[in-house]
């Protein structure tokens, strides 16, 4: 069988590379035929229908969700599997105590023998992706193989997916390999191999999400962090959003948090209508690649062109733009339907689901109607605060990075570090508690540097080092702060509005940034007072304010001592830099 494009527009050049490595995965997969993916609209057009003829995709409701389809994934393919991902570097050191690691010689004879046949009577997708702007030259590119429609699907939303990607890796001929098979879906038989010195990864038995989009996790964050390493740019865990104050100047945040956190949320952020004159630009929702640039700042790019979004929650009064833009032309994945077939979900305040996220009739003894991890995929075009920016090939400037994390206790609503070395520290001594975007327990604490626990492609120490030789390339340098939307008191209720409201808190950072706010010192950093943040129109009780902003010695001893005994793992790889932060942390707080 001809592995040659499908003839549908004239050919574009072919990197020899390219076709040499899907001949030998079709000989290896023996798929029933070969798809060269366009990107052409007529061919997401065609894919669609296809899955709507064999039942893996349901049109919603038409008139109140137009161009909208349900997928529903297997019952034990629902989220990321940290478990079942390994990085595969020849030195075990290198993928460091941070990730799971395989030798790449057993890893790849694993996957061999897991891909053999895999694809009979299957079609085998070629996607050629780009991520970033098509013109920039900090987009990287790839190809991904897979066997899933569905998976092609979301890559032409996620990625700038088709035949300009083709063209440009022609011209570059550099790109990373991935290999896609959802397999037979069978959870003992599930694996996502990293291989960061060879530009490939290898999925194999999920069809879900972070697990199957090989751009987004897999290649965005595990294998650019690594690349980045190299190159002297960092591939982050983070969203980017314009802040445009009511002098009508704007500034550049990048923010890290674990996934289901709200960062999607924070990057559409809808400000507070007793803040008039602000304006909020989303630039990206999930991934920051950010380079030194030659004026000393830091800039950013979005290598996504959508967004794979937490659909509980999202209604109306969380978030106006976010429930509009989730209207149209959006696929859900394992969401619950209306009798008159519009997608439900908890949270979403109207509407009575009748058929949950299983395809079985709605009954609450089950669970949930909507998996709590179900998702969204959308343009970014749908946002009606998309970025003008988002494809400047140079990327934007950013004034701060925020870390933060859920936490229950103990982490403040906002707290600044001194200077990038602290922020490191800060940024290294971010824990969170759970989600549901991963499976295992949800709720529990654990440690979660920059965000980047289950993304980072190498040894986090090596990481924070580089963080550090990042830094000290930058004249001018974001200033770096840690965030906490999530406090609660002991009868469960939060102490902060969040949503929209958190642009108070983002407007003292971008006056800190500019020097302009007033903050006070503590052991931990600066934070503000009560009357250094705008509440204007807010209703929030002084005590609670209070207890946002306080900071528990005692409570932060036991933090820094547990945070000290969790770096004992990274030994002598620890950077110099890191250690003296935080001794000076430790001697402060007594
Ligand atoms: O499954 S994804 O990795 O794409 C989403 C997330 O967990 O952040
Ligand atoms: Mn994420």
């Amino acid at each position: 069988m001809a592995t040659a494009p499908n003839a549908l527009l004239p050919l574009p050049k072919l990197s020899p590379e390219v076709t040499a490595w899907v001949e030998s995965v079709r000989q290896l997969t023996q798929p029933a035929a070969v798809h060269w993916c366009e990107g052409s609209a007529a061919e997401i057009k065609q894919l669609t229908a296809q899955l709507e003829t064999s039942g893996e995709l349901i049109r919603l409701n038409e008139k109140e969700f137009p161009n909208c389809h349900l997928a529903r994934s297997n019952p034990s393919d629902v989220a990321r599997v940290e478990h079942l991902t390994f990085v595969c570097t020849s030195r075990k050191e290198d993928a460091g105590p941070n990730n799971n690691w395989m030798a790449p010689a057993e890893a790849h004879a694993k996957m061999r023998d897991l891909y053999q046949g895999c694809m009979k009577g299957r079609t085998l997708y070629v996607v050629p992706y780009c991520m970033g702007p098509l013109d920039s030259p900090l987009s990287r590119y790839g190809v991904e193989i897979t066997d899933s429609a569905y998976v092609v699907l979301n890559m032409a939303t996620m990625t700038r997916m088709g035949r300009p990607a083709l063209d440009l890796i022609a011209r570059t001929g550099t790109f990373v390999k991935g290999l896609h098979s959802i397999g037979e879906l069978d959870p003992n038989r599930r694996f996502i191999m990293h291989f960061p010195e060879e530009l490939q990864i290898q999925s194999f038995g999920s069809g879900y999400g972070g697990n199957a989009l090989l751009g987004k996790k897999c290649h965005a964050l595990r294998i650019a962090s690594y690349q980045a390493r190299t190159e002297g740019w960092l591939a982050e865990h983070m969203l980017i959003v314009g802040l445009q104050n009511p002098k009508g100047e704007t500034h550049y945040v990048a923010a890290a948090f674990p996934s289901a956190c709200g960062k999607t949320n924070l990057a559409m952020l809808i400000p507070p209508e007793s803040m008039p004159g602000w304006k909020v630009f989303t630039v990206g929702d999930d991934i920051a690649w950010l380079h030194p640039g030659p004026d000393g700042r830091l800039w950013a790019i979005n290598p996504e062109s959508g967004y794979f979004g937490v659909v509980p929650g999202t209604n109306p009064d969380t978030n106006r733009n976010a429930y509009n833009m989730i209207r149209h032309d959006t696929l859900f994945t394992n969401v619950a339907v209306t009798a008159d077939n519009q997608p439900w979900w908890e949270g979403l305040k109207s509407g009575t689901p009748v058929t949950d996220w299983q395809g079985r009739p709605y009954d609450p003894k089950n669970g949930p109607a909507a998996h709590p991890n179900s998702r969204f995929t959308v343009s970014a075009r749908n946002n009606p605060d998309y970025s003008p920016h988002s494809e400047d090939a140079k990327g934007v400037p950013i004034s701060a990075i925020i870390f933060g994390g859920r936490r229950r206790t103990l982490a403040p609503l906002v707290y600044q570090a001194r200077d990038w070395e602290h922020g490191v520290l800060v940024g290294a001594s971010v824990a969170s508690e759970t989600t549901a975007a991963a499976t295992g327990q949800v709720g529990v604490v654990r440690r979660d540097p920059m965000a980047m626990q289950p993304f980072c492609g190498y040894n986090f120490a090596d990481y924070w080092q580089h963080w550090l030789n990042v830094g000290a390339k930058l004249s001018k340098p974001p200033q770096i702060f840690h965030v906490n939307w999530f406090r609660r008191d002991e009868a469960g209720r939060f102490l902060w509005p969040g949503f929209g409201d958190n642009l108070r808190v983002l407007a003292w950072m971008l006056d800190r940034a500019t020097g302009a706010a007033h903050a006070h010192e503590t052991a931990i950093g600066s934070l503000p007072l009560p009357e250094d943040l705008n509440l204007a129109g807010l209703d929030i009780s002084p005590a609670d304010i209070t207890e946002l902003l306080r900071v528990d010695t005692d409570a932060w001893r036991h933090e820094i001592a547990e945070f000290h005994k969790y770096l004992g793992q990274y030994g002598a790889r620890l950077p110099a830099a890191l250690k003296s932060q935080l001794a000076r942390v430790e001697q402060a707080l007594g």
